[in-house]
């Protein structure tokens, strides 16, 4: 049942042959991927970002370091781990009919692999509850305070202490204006199911209960526009649920209550629904 003695010596010379042109072919592959890609200095941003997007508050880049610090973490297990996979099947890989040397209970391996995945899980842990801490906190020194309405399938917006609102409509998009630079407290209510509210670029999002007042605070602090969305299932119009946010200076943000007052949209709606007659508070 022997191989020939011929091909035997032959086998590992085209072995070696065939691992330097599977090598050479992933080299040229990975310098034409590089080459046609040609990242511009966004993409390259975003890939830094893990995907995630620019932060646009004060909070969010302790999330996004949470975020890229996983990464990091997660990939160094990975390549060490491939590696060792790599290693076994090419170091160990058979070479006859023997039945190579078996080993038990080796204390030492069994430890190190007990104790550091332990180790690694404690230190992930300590960093998530820390940075959760951080960005949960509610210290109540806001400079303004928006109730957020999550609706079946739409979003208002009440500004508590401007006394005035804005609302979406299957017409109008909802929209939200936050003065930049200002702390804002923002408290979550429901009048039907759970939805969530969440704006990609604050690297934050936060279920909206019904019968339930979910709050967090944050400081918008770049001017710009971004996307708002639901992030829950909530329904056959899930989908609509989207809204925009505009971070502005603080006059702009003035003219946006003086102008929401001029079209009658004074005091709040607690349903968000603006056919409620006498939902104003
Ligand atoms: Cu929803």
């Amino acid at each position: 049942m022997s191989t020939p003695s011929v091909d035997r010596q032959t086998r590992p010379a085209s072995g070696r042959l065939r691992a330097r042109r599977v090598a050479g072919l992933a080299g040229a592959l990975a310098l034409v991927a590089l080459v046609a890609t040609g990242c511009s200095q966004s993409e390259i941003e975003a890939w830094q970002r893990g995907g995630f997007p620019a932060p646009a508050t004060e909070q969010a880049p302790i999330i996004l370091q949470q975020w890229q610090m996983s990464w990091i973490a997660a990939l160094s297990v990975g390549v060490l781990v491939w590696a060792l996979i790599i290693i076994a099947i090419i170091a160990f890989r058979r070479r006859g009919n023997e039945m190579p040397e078996q080993t038990k209970y080796n204390i030492p391996i069994e430890m190190l692999y007990t104790v550091a995945p332990l180790i690694m899980i404690m230190t992930m842990f300590y960093f998530t509850a820390r940075d959760q801490a951080e960005i949960t906190k509610v210290t109540n020194d806001q400079a303004l305070t928006v109730n957020v309405v999550g609706f079946k399938w739409n979003w208002a917006f009440n500004y508590i202490d401007q006394g005035a609102y804005s609302v979406g409509s299957p017409e109008q998009r909802a929209e939200l204006v936050l003065p930049v630079d200002e702390k804002v407290k923002f408290e979550l209510t429901s009048p039907d199911v759970i939805h969530s509210f969440w704006i990609p670029s604050f690297l934050y999002k936060m279920d909206v209960f019904p019968g339930r007042k979910n709050v967090f605070e944050v400081t918008p602090n770049k001017v710009g526009v971004y996307a708002g969305r639901c992030a829950e299932l909530c329904g056959v119009n899930h989908s609509q649920m989207l809204f925009t946010v505009r971070v502005v200076p603080k006059a702009e943000f003035e003219a946006w209550i003086a102008a929401l007052k001029a079209k009658g949209q004074s005091g709040m709606i607690e349903t968000g629904r603006t056919n409620d007659a006498g939902a104003t508070e």
